[in-house]
């Protein structure tokens, strides 16, 4: 350090201030905050901000991969400066008392395979008291600054003292970390995962249409004030930031965009600013790894794996034969959800008489019964696939299978479909990063996604995987069948497709992922540290926008009642 010093006093070039104080010992306390769903790592019930029964959501997928990592990470850090400190890591998300079944009532849970790592639970209260049953990420709004208030006060009671480093997940996470960094001085980190101002193309323009049901005039304040707030911000692909030629990126979009009757953005953020960075996560190798590792392969699940793809039963686990087992399978697994797009990549499927002589559809998702969904978007979504099996008379070449909870059995899957020489597509209309893009990738499964969002950077087009545009059906459709076609010619060109899937998976790993951060967290702490003075008009700024602005708009929408 001393060696590093003397260069930095000499000849200061960032990376040598980069490592200098990616090694001061700076971070110990670290608190993630994700206010909305049902927020565990077991039994998490079906619901939309959840995304199934299971940690199957992005953002709680992100963050529960990201925290073991992060934990790893501090404790070998802290060893090597020689300090003899114990960090912590707290994840701090709502309490829900009426949490059916989950463990979400609890004030305090530990984080499976780590020593030092909780979720801690704080409820939303307003004057009348704790609220008591789940309500929609759209509706959190009036909750949160109370929320906020209350959870740095338990932070400070299990931190004894306060945080290092504060991370804010999505919208509502975003906006509570920024209110505590505000007032406890601390380092703010921000990740947007999907933003829903670029997932609902015009709602800023026609915000009024969209304002009963998902108060966006609040989430886009509260997204702007965020942003703006943040120290620094972590994106998974640089399409996030600042688009592409075609896509306009998360952040992009909020540069300058109006909301008609409300007010107008001129200057949002700018996507130049040096205080973002792509740092993207990895899959889980443990969970996710290439099919050709023979002795790590889960036999044991191939027997219940073959029963969810072929078996005869046609129940609410799954409907649908395939009836020519020799055929390669696509597949795709998501949220059935619209943006996903699942019924789009079942039309395409059902229109194409060519794909449907080469390949068997394999889906993922939902539920299968409309009865048991909760959520009206999934329910349109339920009943068009059931419509279009009927329409395009899909019967003995598709197979749909519900929503998939086991996270083991979900990495064996992929590779079982590797096994037949299938595929992964993912066919949305935007995602923000993608998840089983990166997992099917691993896996070694040829992926086809979507060229909207995260994914088109992921994949090198025609090298590594393919871009499709959920747009053109026809195109998707051709694609796939030019794929399986070449495949048919040259079997060769099946494991050429895969194995340059993993190399790039490899060169992009997640593994750095958490030292990464830990080092951003020193180098921008020192800069809050030295730019005090030139951020203090732009703190002035947002201060009068969240008590001016924000405030009334959360005050706007009408409290939950138990
Ligand atoms: N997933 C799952 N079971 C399902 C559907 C999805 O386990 O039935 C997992 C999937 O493997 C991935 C995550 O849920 O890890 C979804 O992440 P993605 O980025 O694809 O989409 P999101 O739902 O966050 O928009
Ligand atoms: C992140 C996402 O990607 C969305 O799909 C979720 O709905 C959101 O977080 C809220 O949990």
């Amino acid at each position: 350090m001393m060696h590093l010093l003397l260069d930095v006093l000499q000849a200061p070039d960032p990376n040598t201030l980069e490592s200098f104080l990616g090694r001061i010992p700076m971070v110990f306390n670290v608190v993630i905050v994700s206010p909305p769903g049902y927020f565990g790592q077991v039994n998490v019930l079906g619901l939309p901000d959840t995304g199934g029964q299971l940690p199957n959501n992005e953002q709680i997928v992100y963050i529960l991969d990201q925290v073991r990592a992060l934990e790893k990470e501090m404790l070998v850090r802290i060893q090597k400066q020689g300090l003899d400190v114990s960090p912590k890591i707290l994840i701090v998300t709502r309490l829900i008392p009426e949490a059916k079944g989950t463990t979400c009532n609890q004030r305090l849970e530990r984080v499976s395979g780590t020593e030092h790592t909780y979720i801690l639970r704080v409820p939303f209260r307003t004057k009348n008291g704790i609220l008591r049953k789940w309500i929609s990420r759209f509706d959190m709004w009036p909750y949160l600054e109370t929320f906020a208030e209350d959870a740095s006060n338990e932070i400070a009671a299990e931190l004894q003292g306060i945080p290092d480093l504060i991370i804010g997940n999505y919208s509502h996470g975003n906006l509570v970390a920024t209110l505590l960094s505000y007032k406890l001085g601390v380092t703010q980190c921000n990740i947007a995962h999907s933003l829903d101002k670029t997932k609902h193309p015009g709602s800023d323009i026609y915000w009024k249409k969209y304002e009963d049901k998902y108060h966006f005039s609040c989430q886009f304040t509260a997204d702007i004030i965020a942003m703006n707030n943040a120290d620094f911000i972590i994106t998974s692909t640089y399409q996030e930031i600042a688009g592409s030629k075609n896509n306009v990126g998360q952040y992009e979009s909020h540069t300058a965009f109006t909301l008609p009757g409300l007010y107008r953005v001129v200057h949002g953020i700018d996507v130049f600013d040096p205080k973002f960075n792509i740092v993207s996560p990895g899959a889980d190798m443990r969970i996710y790894f290439p099919f050709s590792d023979r002795e790590k392969r889960l036999t044991s699940l191939h027997g219940s794996i073959q029963k969810l793809i072929y078996g005869d039963e046609q129940n609410e686990e799954h409907v649908g034969l395939l009836r020519d087992r020799s055929k390669p399978i696509i597949f795709s697994m998501a949220k059935l959800d619209q943006v996903k797009n699942m019924t789009g990549l079942v039309e395409c499927f059902g229109k194409s008489s060519e794909l449907r002589e080469l390949v068997n559809l394999v889906v993922v998702g939902g539920n299968i019964d409309v009865q048991k969904s909760r959520d009206t978007e999934e329910m349109g979504e339920i009943e068009k696939v059931h419509s279009l099996i009927e329409k395009y008379n899909l019967h003995g070449q598709f197979r749909w299978i519900k929503a998939q909870a086991n996270r083991a059995r979900n990495g064996e899957l992929y590779r079982c479909i590797a096994d037949v020489k299938g595929a992964f597509v993912q066919p949305a209309f935007y995602e923000g990063f993608g998840l089983t893009v990166v997992e099917a990738m691993t896996c070694g499964l040829p992926t086809f996604a979507t060229c909207h969002g995260g994914p088109a950077e992921i994949i090198e087009h025609g090298v590594s995987g393919f871009h499709i545009e959920p747009y053109h059906q026809d195109q998707v459709a051709a694609i796939l069948i030019n794929f399986f076609e070449q495949c048919q010619h040259d079997p060769g060109y099946w494991n050429q497709i895969s194995d340059a899937g993993l190399r790039r998976i490899h060169e992009r790993s997640g593994l750095i992922y958490s030292a990464r951060l830990l080092t951003l967290a020193g180098v921008y702490g020192f800069w809050k540290h030295v730019s005090k003075l030139e951020r203090r008009e732009t703190r002035r700024y947002l201060e009068m926008f969240y008590i001016l602005k924000f405030r009334d708009l959360a005050q706007s929408i009408p409290l939950a009642v138990d």
